[in-house]
Order: structure tokens, then sequence, then C-alpha cells
């Protein structure tokens, strides 16, 4: 846990304290045994939705808790130092329902959030597409109005939570000419006709998270399943994906702890040339490195995380910049976490092996780690070009 004082209210540290205590009891005993089984962590799923962390995010009048982006990433980072498999299912039930919290209409919200904050119904959020993955406005999922339905063609790839969550949010091009602008968003629910998943995915890492596609076969959904204005899709998967990539930061800040804590006791009790490995400055330095790039990390997502829910409406480069330092720092602290426990670190038996293992996705899903350099250089090229 971070012991550092961001001066948290009594409701966030009571969240953080609720999310690391099921960290530990729950998630952390099971992890080794999920990451084996890719078994579906619906137990968890339970316990989440006991301590009502599904409605963190979502508005009061809708069955949540109201809380903002930052009560959202201080949850998922403690989660995160347990599993970050199981913290991934949690949180992409968030980017689901993000587009319907920004976007829908009363009665979308009404009949949808109330499900999803109490974690009774997961949800999930459909962009991806085999030939479109950074080149989101690639896509060729096709949505066409027919009498009092909407109509939709195509498959999407690579779904968190695909299969098991009810609640799908989607993204197809109802204009096929017009590009990005031709794109709009839709909520499917499991069960609506012409709608299946494909085969679920076997992963390097994150294996208990399930990965599917989704496979829209002349899917008929009713008209009133348009989420915001037709050909507003891009943008709001957009806004969608600025809101929920601090949240990766914050998964990347909960791991990076995990192996941290890993390394330090390891190094304390592992004996060498007869002292305990950390009294050698080379191990120290590492340590030293690892604490310093994890609490600047920290730092950033909170400083980034406050700053979106203080109303900032420009949030794409701190959004991108909330991704992008934590993830590759993660993929560093678990690769130096493996390499200071030796060949124990290569063995199934500690838990740095799947922690890097599980750090990969960091810097590939909701956005490269190149896209997100993109978003931040376009962003500068066009601020200063307005001064
Ligand atoms: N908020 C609001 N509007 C945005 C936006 C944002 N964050 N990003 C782009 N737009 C708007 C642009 O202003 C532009 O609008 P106009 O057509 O009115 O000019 C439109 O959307 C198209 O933008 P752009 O030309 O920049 O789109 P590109 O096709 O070049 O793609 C990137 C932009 C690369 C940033 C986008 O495709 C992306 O984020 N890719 C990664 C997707 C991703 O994260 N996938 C992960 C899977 S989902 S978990």
């Amino acid at each position: 846990m971070a012991k550092v004082n961001y001066f948290l209210t009594e409701e966030q540290q009571m969240i953080v304290d609720l999310a690391y205590q099921i960290a530990v009891e729950k998630i952390i005993p099971v992890r080794a045994r999920l990451d084996e089984t890719e078994e579906f962590p619906w137990d968890i799923m339970k316990d989440l939705a006991q301590a009502d962390l599904f409605g963190l995010y979502i508005p009061e009048q809708y069955g949540g808790l109201g809380g903002g982006c930052f009560e959202n990433c201080l949850a998922v980072e403690q989660l995160a130092y347990g599993c970050i498999a199981v913290t991934t299912t949690f949180a992409a039930s968030a980017l689901g329902a993000y587009p319907i919290v920004l976007f829908g209409n009363e009665d979308q919200k009404e009949r949808y959030l109330p499900d999803i904050a109490s974690g009774k119904r997961l949800a999930a959020f459909g962009l991806t597409e085999a030939g479109a993955g950074s080149d989101a406005a690639g896509i060729k999922t096709t949505a066409v109005e027919d009498g009092d339905y909407w109509v939709l063609n195509g498959t999407k790839q690579w779904i968190t939570n695909g299969g098991e969550a009810e609640i799908y949010t989607i993204i197809a091009l109802t204009d096929k000419n017009k590009g990005a602008r031709g794109a709009s968003a839709f909520i499917v629910e499991k069960g609506d006709e012409g709608f299946s998943f494909g085969k679920k995915e076997k992963k390097m890492g994150l294996r208990a998270s399930a990965t599917r596609e989704l496979v829209f076969n002349d899917c008929r959904i009713p008209k009133d399943r348009l989420l915001g204005r037709r050909g507003a899709g891009f943008i709001i998967a957009m806004k969608t994906l600025d809101l929920a990539r601090p949240g990766i930061g914050a998964i990347a800040v909960g791991l990076s702890q995990a192996a941290l804590d890993e390394s330090v006791n390891y190094a304390r009790q592992r004996v060498q040339f007869g002292q305990p490995i950390i009294s050698f400055q080379a191990i120290q330095h590492m340590l030293a490195d690892m604490a310093t790039q994890i609490e600047a990390s920290r730092a950033l997502v909170y400083a980034i995380a406050r700053t979106i829910d203080a109303g900032e409406k420009d949030i794409s480069k701190l959004s991108a910049m909330a991704k992008l330092f934590p993830t590759d720092v993660a993929m560093k602290v678990t690769t130096d976490a493996v390499q200071i426990l030796g060949g124990y670190g290569y063995m199934k038996e500690y838990p740095v092996e799947k922690m890097m293992r599980d750090a990969k996705i960091l810097q590939i899903y909701e956005g490269t780690n190149q896209i997100q350099r993109n978003v931040i250089g376009q962003a500068l090229n066009k601020e200063y070009a307005r001064k």
C-alpha cells in the first residue's frame, strides 16, 4: 500500500482499505490457480459487488456511489496489487459502462446503470476488430436501419469480458463513407438475436480475464439502443478511452507496488556471499529506481485523475500520459523483480513470473503506448501552434 500521504478524504481512504483487503484476502490466495486454469473470477466479482465497488463511478441516482475517475483509480490500484487479470475484468465493466454514463439518455441510464452498479450484470466495450486496433477508425462492423431496428453485422476481436458480460457498448459504422464521422455507438445485450461469441483467446498473461470475439450476424436490436447521436460513435469511443486510461495507469501502479514488495522482502532474506543481497549496492540501486518510478507513477495518476474530476475538459493528452508512464514503469519494474529474485523469480512458485507476463498487456491494451505517444505529440503540436 502507498505509504506517502496523498491527503485522501475519509471516504477515499475507506475505498483504498476495502479494495486492499479484498486483494489480500480474496485475490492473492487464488491468483496462481486462476492464472493456471484461466477460470473466470466470478466469486471475486461477487465479493466486489457485495462491497459496492461496481457502483463507484456511477451517479447516485442510478444506484452508484457517485465517485469519479480518482475513486476508480484508487480502487483498481489496490485490486491490481492482488492480480491484474481480476482487476481488468472489473475495469472492463467500467469501460463498457462509461459510454452510457457519458452519453446515455435518461431511459438508457435508468435501464442499464443500476444493474451495472450493483454488479448484477457486467458490461464490456466493443471497438477493436481484426483489422482495426490502433487504427480505431478502420472498423468494418456495420449497423443498418431497418424499420424499428438496427441490424448489426461484423466481428469484434479481443473483447475483455466477452461472453461473460451481459451489456455491450459497440461501435459500428452507420455511414460507411464518412470515415470516423460515420461511426455510431450501440448497446447490445447478451441474448439479442444474431449476437454470439467466438473463441476464447489463450494469452501470455492476464489469463483469468475472458477475451473473446463478439459476432454479429444480422443482429437485430431496437432503435432505442443507439447511444448518443448517429455519427458520434468515434467521439464516444475516444472520450470513453480518455476517461478510462488513467485507470490503466493505476492498475500498473498496483502491479508495480506488488512486484517491489516481493523484491524487497526477498532481497532482505536471501543470503549470498554471507549477507542478505539487499546489502549490495547493485540491488539497492535497482530497488531505489523501482520505488522512485512507482511513486512518480502514482503521483502522476492521482494528479491527473483529480484534474479530470475537477472538470478539466481537454484531457486526452493528460489521460494518455497517465496510461503511458506507469505502464512502461510496470514492465520495467516487474522485469527487474524477476531479475532480483533470479532463478526463483523465473519459477512459478514465486508470483513475480506471473507479474512480468501480466505487465506486458498494460503497454498494449486501451491503446498501445505508441498510440499514447502519438496522442501526446499531436496535442503538443496543437498547443504550440496556438501560442
Ligand atoms: N476526444 C474527442 N474527439 C476526438 C478525440 C478525443 N480524445 N480523439 C480524436 N477525436 C476526434 C478528432 O478531433 C477528429 O474529429 P474531426 O473529424 O471533427 O476532425 C476525429 O475524432 C478523428 O480523429 P483523428 O483524425 O485524430 O483520428 P485517427 O483515425 O487519426 O485516430 C487515434 C486517432 C489513433 C488516437 C485513435 O484511433 C486511437 O485512439 N486509437 C487507439 C484505439 C484504442 O485505444 N484501442 C484500444 C482498444 S479499445 S479497449
